[in-house]
């Protein structure tokens, strides 16, 4: 197994996810802790401009975005396997559904409290990334995404009044998915009390929570940079560029998540499967990368040339 890097840091809910899949699959990993907001200069040079965490690097490839990632560590150790019983639908769903839906309502919640206590630089910086949202008023949206939470989470109670884990009796991606939001409510105690009334989601919580994050050491940003230096990316990707949106090998793309954190990343196409797109870009410092985005959740346009 080639050596695993996550770029993450501790407070971030969606490496959460990634470390329990880490757990999971008992897969061994490297750790570099990035910054929690701008400038980012160990990490930029490695995604081309994508800023969000986290992102998993092996040698000169880097995958982006939490779905790429789950996929890519799927490939790599198949078992225990993500999706039990042909649940795999169900998973994407659910997966969907907790970072899209549940998470943004742990966010109000847990910042209605927290605004005046975390630093203005970390405000300011999620207002830009949100364009034009002010984070500093997030409180106000708090009541509404309360009632949301509360019934989000009853939704996965229910779920797991007569089972282990959300989709059945072992554990999936839903179960991942799902803690994320969770454990990211413990960062407040009055938003985490929300989801403590709820007995069954609590025992399935202390379960998911007990399974830690595998075998993990730290790296330092340094070291991940000069193994992406010393690597080439893998170049055996033939076989995976297929003719989708009269998009080929070669065509330069940019590439940005459609949702928030607009930054994009321009490159040549050299994977374009059905859900994933890669690009290959030259760093002036790192040499050739190639950045691995999944379709879902991502925009792609082709430049003029
Ligand atoms: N859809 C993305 C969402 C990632 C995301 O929003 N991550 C948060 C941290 S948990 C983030 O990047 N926040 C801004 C930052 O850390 O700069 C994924 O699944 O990876």
């Amino acid at each position: 197994m080639p050596e695993i890097i996550l770029h993450q840091y501790p407070n971030s809910p969606f490496s959460e996810k990634v470390r329990k899949i880490f757990a999971y699959k008992r897969i061994a990993w490297r750790s570099v802790e990035q910054p929690v907001i701008m400038p980012k200069p160990k990490l930029v040079p490695l995604t081309g401009g994508y800023r969000r965490i986290p992102v998993l690097q092996i040698g000169a490839d880097i995958w982006c975005d939490t779905a790429s990632i789950i996929r890519k560590l799927d490939e790599l150790r198949p078992q225990p396997g993500l999706y039990p019983r042909g649940t795999e639908a169900a998973c994407h769903a659910m997966n969907m559904w907790a970072d899209r839906r549940v998470f943004w309502s742990t966010t109000p919640v847990i910042f209605e409290k927290l605004a005046a206590v975390v630093p203005k630089e970390f405000i300011e910086d999620r207002s830009r990334m949100m364009k034009g949202a002010n984070f500093a008023d997030i409180g106000s949206t708090a009541p509404d995404a309360r009632r949301q939470l509360r019934a989000f989470l009853e939704i996965l109670d229910r779920a797991l009044s007569g089972q282990d884990f959300i989709l059945g009796g072992a554990f999936s991606l839903a179960d991942a998915a799902c803690f994320h939001p969770v454990w990211f409510l413990r960062a407040e105690p009055s938003a985490f009390a929300i989801a403590q009334k709820f007995e069954n989601l609590m025992r399935w919580f202390a379960q998911i929570d007990a399974m830690g994050y595998g075998e993990v050491r730290p790296m330092q940003p340094d070291e991940a940079l000069a193994i992406a230096r010393e690597s080439v990316p893998v170049k055996n990707l033939d076989s995976a560029v297929l003719d989708l949106d009269g998009l080929v090998r070669g065509n330069r793309v940019s590439v940005t998540p459609d949702d928030y954190a607009f930054d994009p990343v321009s490159g040549r196409v050299v994977i374009n499967t059905v859900h994933e797109i890669a690009v290959e870009r030259e760093d002036p410092d790192l040499g050739t990368i190639v950045n691995h985005f999944p379709k879902i959740g991502f925009r792609i346009s082709i430049a003029r040339e």
